[in-house]
């Protein structure tokens, strides 16, 4: 398993010098379902360089991506790969920063890995249920389970925006509301103990390496309703310590 672990540290790495090399050229970036809804020839480009990968060395295994061709799975059976080339498009295209290249691996519907690569910081956070968390080569401490009034929360604009899911009240009941652009970089914020919680609408590729490491911990994730993850399109998702996810669900009154 650890051959594993390094063979997939080795392609994220490979992966992330590629995005940094291409900064020195034009980027090609073209709408999706709206103009902020952003895809680059990178996007693809890495999604294609990760498949490759994993399609030489684990042939049995099945591909969830966010690009062209590989959206959807009927099942979570057997060994599934979860690829997000890159999370925080927007961020990439605008900012030349705060995204992240994000990559799971799941068996029989179970976590087993997950990995977030925040390039330009040059931070690896990896692991999973039967390795811990770590960042680079430093294993990350389980953060304290902080009530929602003792921590940030990060939130997707768009939900606090138009205060779906009671979001500003949850809002108003935390230290503070962030957001990043991000979900891979939420989801790292709850694993340092940064951040006590994330609200968002997210698809399987968003979550999938976030959960995963959230498992080696013992923090819940949920949908919005309070009924597990359904890896098959986009729903509300919660994350974060225990006690805050449970004062979300009695916000929201789900069980
Ligand atoms: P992406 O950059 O990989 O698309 C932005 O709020 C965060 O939500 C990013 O992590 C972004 O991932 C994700 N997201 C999921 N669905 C999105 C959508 N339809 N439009 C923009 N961001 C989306
Ligand atoms: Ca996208
Ligand atoms: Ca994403
Ligand atoms: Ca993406």
């Amino acid at each position: 398993m650890s051959e594993q672990i390094q063979e997939i540290k080795g392609w994220l790495y490979e992966a992330g010098e590629k995005i940094k090399a291409s900064f020195r050229e034009e980027l090609k970036v073209d709408q999706k379902s709206n103009r902020t809804d952003l895809v680059t020839n990178m996007d693809r480009d890495i999604q294609k360089f990760l498949i490759e990968n994993i399609q030489s060395t684990y042939p049995k295994a099945r591909i969830l991506a966010e690009e062209s061709g590989y959206n959807t799975l009927d099942t979570m059976e057997g060994t599934v790969f979860v690829i997000d080339p890159i999370d925080g498009t927007l961020n990439f295209v605008l900012e030349k920063e705060n995204f992240c290249i994000m990559l799971a691996v799941y068996e029989e519907g179970q976590s087993k890995l997950g990995f977030i690569y925040n390039v330009m910081q040059e931070e690896l956070y990896w692991g999973g249920r039967e390795f811990g968390v770590y960042c680079n080569e430093k294993k990350l401490t389980k953060p304290e389970n902080k009530l929602l009034s003792e921590g940030l929360i990060g939130m997707n604009a768009h939900m606090y925006l138009h205060n779906q899911y009671e979001a500003q009240k949850i809002g108003e009941v935390s230290m503070g509301v962030r957001m990043s652009g991000c979900a891979g970089i939420e989801l790292i914020a709850i694993l340092k103990g940064t951040r006590i919680g994330y609200l968002s609408n997210l698809s399987p590729w968003d979550y999938a390496a976030g959960c995963a490491m959230l498992d080696a911990f013992d923090f819940p994730y949920s949908g919005l309703t309070g009924k597990p993850l359904h890896f098959n399109g986009r729903e509300h998702f919660v994350a974060g310590t225990p006690k805050m996810v449970e004062e979300v669900s009695k916000i929201l009154q789900f069980p």
